[in-house]
């Protein structure tokens, strides 16, 4: 409807829990269904701090964990204007990771200096091992816990369509309150 601003929808969760797969069935269905929407992925590896990490996540460069954590925070703030504006007009976005992630992967990191003897599985980016993702999923839910924001948990061992039916009714549903809340609240 005019003058409504878009909702914005995070999809977080551990790696490989299905959050991109969701992401664009969501975004088709969405629009489908005549609104405007559009995906969006953290870390947008595409610009210059999202280049260096992704290399990093590649390991293929070392950074100090602090200065990581900011570059990820970083690559928000570098979108945050043009999501803004397009919040603003209407448009929905769905995000693949948004700073829970950055969140929860860099306390992932802090317990577990002791183990970090996991990581070097060839082939897979840095963080990608059972040990790491076990962590990253505490923090997550330690975030749940404590967040006023409005989570919803969705079980991502059920199938695909399963999956997205209960994302898309859930997303309906935050595109209809998405009016009633300023978007200004977003990013205090
Ligand atoms: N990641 C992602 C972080 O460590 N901090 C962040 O702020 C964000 C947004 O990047 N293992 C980590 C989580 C993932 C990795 O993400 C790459 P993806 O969704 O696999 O491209
Ligand atoms: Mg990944």
């Amino acid at each position: 409807m005019a003058g409504r601003r878009g909702a914005l929808i995070v999809l977080e969760g551990v790696d490989r829990a299905g959050k991109s797969t969701q992401g664009r069935k969501l975004v088709a269905a969405l629009c489908a269904a005549g609104h405007r929407a559009e995906l969006l992925r953290f870390p947008e590896r595409s610009t210059e701090i999202g280049k260096l990490l992704s290399s990093y996540l590649e390991k293929k460069s070392e950074l100090e964990d602090h200065s990581v954590h900011l570059l990820f925070s970083a690559n928000r703030w570098e979108h945050v204007p043009s999501m803004k504006e397009k919040l603003g007009q209407g448009i929905t976005l769905v995000v693949d990771r948004y700073a829970f992630s950055g969140v929860a992967f860099t306390s992932a990191k802090k317990l577990g200096v002791a183990d970090a003897a996991t990581r070097g599985e060839f082939g897979l980016e840095r963080y990608e091992d059972r040990a790491f993702q076990k962590r990253a999923l505490q923090s997550f839910q330690q975030l749940m816990g404590d967040s006023t924001l409005n989570w919803k948990v969705v079980d991502a061992s059920r199938s695909i369509e399963d999956v997205h039916q209960e994302i898309r009714v859930l997303s309906e549903d935050a595109i209809c309150n998405a009016a009633q809340r300023p978007l200004g609240a977003l990013w205090t």
